[in-house]
């Protein structure tokens, strides 16, 4: 390693010392104490699971904290069975806090699991042919794919590799299996086979990486899944209905932290093309790079794209070269032209349909209005649909007949689910991310707000005659980004105690960074500074031009003089 010994931050030394990830995990569970220790807190998030506690209880009732633990599954590509779906639901219900939450990077997270809970809730996940292991952690986590089912061979082609990378690139540890899938004395499997895997890291090493590793797939005209925000974003270069390769983009990342202004969210940068027999082997080529360059003192900047934006790309491109053991081609001159969330009624190609479900910031639930688990049970009792997660947290039941169509929509209506179709665009094209009451880094609300903000933009959206328009509206609780704020078209972002940085200027396609446009903005003026934008934009658009596109045309400034002087709705 490149890196002086004496300077590492705490994670690494945690990491070094952990014999490949066990600490003392195991000891720990045992002990009758709600909550686990700092060191094992770092090391089970490689095992997919996350400490937090209730922060709307914090202060409340005895005055200690409400301890437990968020489960992250790892889904390559978002692809499950219906049986999986439902095991996630019934474990939602029996030891979780009866929510689901459909990821940014088409997983599934369970919060509100006691210690106590967490091994039996992992045995079960991996009892039904899933894992966690990686979903969290400085390693690559849940690989992400087109999730769109279709009969032609690049679809497929796709999503095969994306599985393949998934089991390539996975943590060879054994220490999943000995905590998790074996009896208390760590001899007894309980559940599948004894593992396979060796002890040692061959890819990863002791100390794993210097910070979480992020991939995607994507085709140039359907970016649905954000391939620029990504560590490595593959793009398929297509010719004859055959993916030939892919154009490698790297070094992407949303993170940032206001105060320091090293950091900043960067999009990644095309690298060279590789065929699909060298893709695996270039991507390890990568990550080895990043391994052993990136930066292990100050964790704020250790992601690869702090790498790739100090070194340049081409200095970058000639390690992962060596690493590799060959040169590599350049990128073709494909690029990303559209995006396609799949949303609604789908052909597949084989006679059969797909339903995208548009899963308003993918929280699953039942309540008085709504019985989104009761309906997503019954579709999955009556169709026995695969279903497929989407990165802007929805789902996909495929493999629907047509004569069923009707029944599906019935289903989701008789439980008053809102089918795809009701969405108003700017709903159907949001996301937020947790943040409040259960992530621990989170400044203001997000989840729970961003409705709210848009019933007060629909409205004023309709009477401008712009509620047709497709833009994405992204909101986070702070500046990590987990909804990918800084690439859409408008993003809020949480800054301090019911405040609000507004970025504008981004793009649907997510290939362009926005700007602050206005900080410090109060939770209950921002729809208005929202729909001032909004009849910026209706007067003074180009023809064709896009809400984010046209934000950046004019840049920050004028923005502001224009929204002061157009007339509101
Ligand atoms: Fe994230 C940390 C939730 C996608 C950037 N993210 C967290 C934690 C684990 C908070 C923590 O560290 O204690 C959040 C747990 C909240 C909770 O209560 O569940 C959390 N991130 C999420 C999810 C669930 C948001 C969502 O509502 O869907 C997403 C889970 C994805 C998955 O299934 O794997 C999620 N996080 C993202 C994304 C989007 C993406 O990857 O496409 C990003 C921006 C892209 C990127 O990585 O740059 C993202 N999360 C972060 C960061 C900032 C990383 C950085 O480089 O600075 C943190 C904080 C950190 O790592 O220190 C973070
Ligand atoms: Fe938590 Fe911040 Fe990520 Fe939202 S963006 S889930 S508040 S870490």
């Amino acid at each position: 390693m490149a890196t002086d010994v004496t300077k590492l931050s705490a994670v690494e030394s945690i990491k070094e010392a952990s014999r490949f990830l066990r600490g003392t995990i195991g000891e720990e569970i045992q002990e009758p104490v709600d909550h686990f220790g700092k060191d094992n807190i770092q090391l089970l998030k490689f095992h997919g699971t996350y400490q937090q506690d209730d922060r709307d209880a914090r202060g409340k009732g005895s005055g200690g904290k409400a301890y437990s633990m968020m489960l992250r599954c790892r889904i390559p590509g978002g692809i499950l069975s219906s049986d999986q779906f439902i095991a996630h639901l019934d474990l939602c219900d029996t030891l979780g806090n009866a929510t689901m939450k459909l990821t940014t990077r088409q997983t599934i997270q369970l919060h509100g699991i006691l210690k106590d809970n967490l091994k039996p809730t992992i045995a079960r996940i991996n009892e039904i042919g899933l894992s966690t292991l990686a979903a969290c952690g400085d390693v690559n986590r849940n690989v992400m794919c087109c999730p769109a089912k279709r009969t032609d061979r690049v679809h497929a082609q796709m999503q095969q590799l994306c599985y393949d990378i998934a089991i390539a690139m996975a943590p060879r540890t054994k220490a999943y299996h000995e905590l998790w899938l074996t009896d208390d004395q760590g001899e007894k499997t309980l559940v599948g086979g004894a593992p396979e895997r060796d002890a040692e890291e061959p890819l990863y090493g002791t100390t794993y990486l210097p910070r979480k590793f992020k991939m995607a797939m994507a085709l140039p005209e359907d970016n649905c899944v954000d391939l620029y925000t990504n560590d490595i974003g593959l793009l398929a270069i297509v010719r004859e209905a055959e993916v030939i390769g892919y154009n490698v983009i790297v070094g992407g990342g949303m993170g940032t932290t206001p105060s320091a202004q090293k950091t900043q969210p960067l999009l990644g940068k095309r690298m060279a093309f590789v065929t699909p027999e060298q893709v695996i082997d270039v991507c390890k080529a990568i990550l080895m790079v990043q391994r052993d360059h990136g930066n292990r003192e100050d964790r704020k900047i250790a992601r690869m794209k702090y790498l790739v934006e100090n070194w340049g790309i081409e200095k970058f491109r000639q390690h992962v070269e060596q690493y590799y053991g060959s040169p590599l081609a350049d990128c073709t001159e494909d690029d990303v032209y559209g995006f396609d969330d799949h949303m609604g009624w789908q052909e597949q190609g084989d006679g059969l349909w797909s339903y995208g479900l548009n899963i308003e910031n993918g929280r699953i639930y039942d309540n008085d209005r709504r019985q989104f688990k009761t309906a997503l049970r019954a579709v999955c009792a009556e169709f026995n649909p695969e279903i497929r997660l989407t990165s802007h947290q929805s789902m996909i039941f495929c493999d629907i007949r047509p004569d069923d169509r009707d029944r599906l929509i019935a289903i989701l209506r008789e439980h008053s689910v809102p089918v795809s179709e009701e969405f108003s665009e700017i709903r159907r094209w949001s996301m937020a991310c947790v943040a409040l009451p259960t992530c621990g880094l989170a400044i203001t609300e997000s989840e729970r707000a961003l409705p709210g903000i848009i019933d007060r933009l629909e409205a004023p959206l309709s009477k401008l005659g712009l509620d047709r328009d497709q833009f994405t509206l992204r909101m986070t609780g702070c500046p990590n980004g987990c909804a990918r704020p800084y690439n859409s078209d408008l993003g809020i972002v949480g800054k301090a105690k019911g405040k609000y940085t507004l970025f504008a200027g981004g793009a649907l396609l997510g290939n362009r960074l926005s700007y602050i446009y206005k900080d410090m903005v109060p939770h209950d003026v921002l729809h208005d500074e929202i729909v001032a934008i909004f009849a910026a934009f209706k007067v003074n658009r180009l023809e064709g031009e896009t809400l984010g596109g046209f934000c950046a045309r004019v840049g920050r400034d004028q923005l502001e003089s224009l929204a002061a002087a157009a007339p509101k709705p």
